[in-house]
């Protein structure tokens, strides 16, 4: 495998040609081809465990709470009352482990297409799998674009947390399928993807076009980011999209106590984070107005 040489897991892919990141491997704890991906799960020198799907990081153990916490939390703290919330993707339960932190949600469905991810992460990964484990959560395997034209006028927040725009992500990232989440949400209702970085590459223009399907279809829209040291860039964004005019994702609606973020154990978010995430750097402003 190319992406294994001499003791190192090198992340190479045509989404950021010309760099990657490596990480030294102490051990292949596992590695597999599923129905519909590449999946390995690494034990490395630096970052813990690692997985990785078809050669990209996926998350590992030691910066993975960045990236689930504020998908989870940008979207959920800026709804007024996040009952029911619907995850599509988001195989190694991570996701599923913040959005049940919420004090205000009761009911949470996730769609994952692969169930391979979700059996390995159960068994190497239970730090992230912990989220499977919450009652609040149903699980359904499928494809989540068939999941999501099922569903319609359902769900109060929807959260994508897919793998990047090239497999079979990709339709994740196509403006039918923006369609497809804003038919699923309740009103006054709140969707967030993964979205790129705002860095080289495609990175910026993967953001802009998704952002741009978000203005175009919702009533209000934003575009913010967060540090996660191993992916490409160091950074990765979110769009999010609300069916209600009034929401200002960059002020959050609903403030979680030093209390309260203490007895969630979060690590990453806090109320001046989710302000700070929106604050873009100006070559990024200028692109995305
Ligand atoms: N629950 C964690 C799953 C992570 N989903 C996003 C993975 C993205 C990996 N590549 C990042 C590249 C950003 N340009």
């Amino acid at each position: 495998m190319d992406a294994l040489k001499k003791g190192w897991f090198s992340e190479i892919c045509t989404l950021w040609p010309g760099m990657c990141l490596s990480l030294e491997v102490e051990e292949i704890l596992h590695s597999e081809k599923s129905k519909y991906q590449d999946i390995m799960v690494l034990k490395t020198k630096s970052h813990g465990r690692v997985l990785t799907l078809d050669g990209i990081i996926q998350c590992t153990e030691a910066d993975e709470f960045s990236y689930q916490e504020m998908i989870s939390y940008l979207p959920l703290c800026s709804h007024p009352c996040p009952k029911k919330v619907l995850i599509i993707g988001g195989g190694d339960g991570g996701v599923a482990r913040e959005v049940a932190k919420h004090p205000d949600v009761e009911t949470i469905i996730q769609c994952e297409i692969d169930q391979r991810v979700v059996e390995l992460s159960k068994e190497f990964l239970p730090f992230m799998a912990t989220g499977f484990e919450n009652p609040k959560l149903s699980l359904h395997i499928g494809d989540g674009f068939k999941f999501m034209g099922e569903h319609q006028r359902e769900f109060d927040v929807i959260i994508t947390d897919s793998s990047d725009p090239v497999g079979p992500a990709e339709a994740l990232f196509e403006e039918r399928y923006f369609h497809l989440m804003k038919n699923a949400l309740r009103d006054g209702g709140i969707i967030c993807s993964q979205a790129e970085n705002i860095w080289g590459g495609s990175g910026l223009d993967i953001a802009n076009r998704v952002y741009k399907y978000c203005q175009t279809l919702f009533s209000s829209a934003a575009y913010g980011y967060c540090l996660v040291p191993t992916y490409p860039t160091g950074l990765i964004g979110f769009v999010l999209g609300s069916l209600d005019s009034k929401t200002n994702f960059k002020e959050p609606l609903r403030i979680l106590s030093n209390e309260e973020q203490e007895q969630m154990k979060l690590r990453y978010y806090s109320p001046d984070i989710h302000r700070s995430a929106f604050v873009l750097p100006r070559f990024a402003r200028k692109v995305m107005e």
